[in-house]
């Protein structure tokens, strides 16, 4: 017989991610987490909540998600701490603990396993809801397409927003190269709100290359900073200068900071890889500013710019700031898949077995 009392379990792998999920099975789900989540979880789109305590205490804000009257998913931050109090308080209400990750949900439906599986790499709650959005807009999808399919100029539309999704797979690398002194630790300093890296006046501080989590429009980036890029130099410099080079060849952009108080727009022999030219220590203002052929300006310093800044990065990294709230590729798989179903067509050849592959791919067949 099957057990009906409720039960909870951690569905993404236990540990450090930025996100956890938390499946949650019992009669009437709604109403059951309703006792301890406010507002209540309602039936259609993820809902934002809270996690209460029995103080009344916020444990964490989470979004919920029902599957079905009995199953609900919850994703919380994924501090370990905050799993297992929003477990403890779950089990508190009556739920079994049980164990065991991802395993029934990957069989049931791979999309949502996939989804679940990236959401530990999403940097924030709206992150983690976008993938799991998608996973159901993608099942919509294949069942729409099982009896039409799309035209290719649909599928061109739905490949064409993949720069938005795919950084939650593969987190985007950004080099942050100058001068030195041009303020690139500073700046990374207030991206990330907090003092990672050693900031001083004396030219060649930074010598080591520093990669470090970020986060630029819900998606999670790589922050790389490192050496100044200059003439002179010891060897110990210019063995942080090769570093910061080498990452910046394979880097998905490059931000080139041109600090006003320099007054003349450097040139510096930069890898060929995507560019933005950002005036930086833009707080030093004079008359000069615009002057320079650039594409943003910030002051690490005062904070003045970033908003437009982050905006621009993720213009070009990603489309857009926004989330996409249609169909979108969120792995590599499936953006070949979409690819060779146009290379069928334009071969005149059948594609119904892709499409069958394509919604019914098999535990790990999509990722
Ligand atoms: N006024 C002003 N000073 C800045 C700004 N950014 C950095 N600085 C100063 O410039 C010096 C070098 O900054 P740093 O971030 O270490 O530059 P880096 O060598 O490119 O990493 C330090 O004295 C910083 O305080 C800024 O936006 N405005
Ligand atoms: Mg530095």
């Amino acid at each position: 017989m099957i057990d009906r009392s409720p039960a909870v379990r951690q569905v993404t792998a236990p540990g450090r991610g930025a996100l956890s999920a938390i499946a949650v099975r019992a009669a009437e789900v709604a109403d059951w987490l309703g006792q301890v989540f406010e507002p209540r979880p309602a039936p259609g789109n993820p809902t934002y909540c809270r996690l209460f305590d029995e103080a009344g205490e916020v444990i964490d804000d989470v979004v919920v998600l029902l599957l079905d009257r009995e199953n609900a998913l919850i994703t919380l931050h994924g501090n370990p701490q905050l799993v297992e109090r929003a477990i403890t308080r779950l089990s508190a209400r009556g739920a079994r603990i049980e164990s065991g990750s991802i395993g029934a949900w990957g069989e049931e439906d791979p999309f949502l396993a996939l989804a679940l599986e990236l959401s530990a790499n999403a940097p924030t709650i709206a992150g983690g809801r976008f993938l799991i959005e998608q996973a159901r807009l993608w099942r919509e999808w294949l069942r729409a397409v099982g009896s039409v399919p799309p035209k290719t100029e649909e599928i061109e539309d739905v490949l064409s927003r993949a720069p938005a999704a795919l950084p939650f797979q593969s987190p985007r690398r950004i080099a942050l190269v100058g001068a030195p002194n041009s303020g690139k630790s500073t700046l990374l300093n207030r991206l990330l709100g907090w003092d990672r890296v050693v900031v001083d006046p004396t030219p060649g501080t930074t010598r080591d290359r520093i990669e470090v989590r970020g986060v630029v429009a819900d998606r999670p980036v790589i922050w790389i900073d490192g050496a100044g890029l200059r003439e002179s130099g010891e060897a110990l410099e210019r063995e942080g200068m090769e570093r910061v080079l080498a990452a910046a060849r394979t880097a998905d952009l490059i931000v080139h900071l041109i600090p006003l108080d320099t007054r003349e727009a450097e040139t510096l022999d930069l890898p060929d890889r995507p560019q933005l030219r950002v005036l930086s220590k833009v707080d030093l203002r004079n008359n000069e500013v615009d002057e320079f052929d650039v594409s943003s300006r910030v002051s690490g310093t005062t904070g003045e710019g970033i908003e437009g800044f982050l905006r621009t990065v993720a213009e070009r990294l990603f489309g857009g700031e926004d989330l996409p709230t249609s169909v979108t590729p969120f792995t590599e798989t499936l953006v070949d898949r979409l690819h060779e179903v146009l290379a069928r067509r334009r071969c005149h050849e059948a594609e119904a077995d892709l499409w069958t592959t394509l919604a019914a791919p098999g535990r790990g067949g999509l990722s």
